[in-house]
């Protein structure tokens, strides 16, 4: 397998369960290969085939990277800037030190990770445009381990289908939380960055940890991290459509750029 290429594995995932049904298909019956029904079934496997790996191809390209050069003087808070909370407060002052970050749900290993145990962790770095839908971009410098180096880690299920991110602040009652499938859950760009700008992420950019999923929205790039969760179907989470702003605000659950 070629190293850094994220396209590898949900292509297998998505692509498997239709070679399963061919091989079911053949097992045995080799009289079919004549018959044009079994011709037929090929033919639209075929068609599915390329059709997966055109969404796939799509998907999979990577967001625009810029030069040092480019980078924005000044990149704007936007959202909760602190969470506030009692125990949010105390991790600050603790610089992290006893903060962990859980992945829960469809693993066959669940973890709790330290922040030294993310940083120890192979890290891309990555300047790239953040697109608010409040009407601003600004270009940043972004670095941490690709999200897929932490799901297979902990041995995602082959069931799983969304990566759910639950942070740590809350709106008015509702905590803030996001989702997204494992195409953008495993492309290369997406990262779990600790650090910015060349620092470590600051506490109004979602320190500790923070999403960046390069080929979306602003929205959906989770500050304060706290609880990865790997399921089945979002209508377990919040009110079913996946995040805060779709939930509550009918925004775009894929927010493709
Ligand atoms: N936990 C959390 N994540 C969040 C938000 C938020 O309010 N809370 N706001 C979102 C929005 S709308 C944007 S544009 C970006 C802003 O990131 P920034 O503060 O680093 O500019 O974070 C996104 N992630
Ligand atoms: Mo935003």
């Amino acid at each position: 397998m070629k190293e850094n290429n994220g396209l590898l594995l949900p292509r297998r995932k998505l692509l498997g369960g239709m070679a399963a049904s061919a091989g079911l298909a053949l097992s045995g019956c080799d009289a079919l290969n004549d018959s044009a029904d079994f011709r037929s079934v090929l033919r639209s496997a075929e068609r599915l085939n390329k059709a997966s790996q055109r969404l796939i191809a799509g998907r999979g390209a990577l967001a625009r990277e810029y030069s040092q050069s480019e980078m924005s003087p000044a990149f704007p808070k936007n959202g909760t800037i602190n969470p506030g909370t009692p125990e949010y407060l105390r991790h600050v002052s603790e610089g992290f030190a006893n903060w962990r970050l859980r992945l829960d749900g469809m693993f066959a290993r669940p973890m709790s990770l330290s922040l030294a145990q993310l940083m120890a962790m192979p890290a891309r770095e990555q300047i790239t445009r953040h697109d608010c839908v409040e009407g601003w971009s600004a270009i940043g410098k972004w670095r941490g381990p690709p999200l897929r180096l932490l799901l297979e880690a902990a041995q995602i299920s082959s069931r799983a289908r969304y990566i759910i991110f639950h942070c740590a602040d809350d709106f008015g009652g509702t905590p803030y939380y996001e989702s997204i499938d494992l195409i953008d859950a495993f492309h290369p760009q997406t990262i779990l960055a600790w650090g910015m700008n060349g620092g470590m992420l600051p506490v109004g950019h979602g320190a500790p940890v923070r999403l960046r999923v390069e080929r979306q929205l602003g929205y959906k790039h989770a500050k304060y991290v706290m609880l990865i969760e790997a399921a089945e179907s979002l209508s377990g989470v919040g009110k079913g459509k996946g995040g805060y702003w779709e939930d509550e605000y009918d925004y775009e659950w894929y927010a493709g750029i």
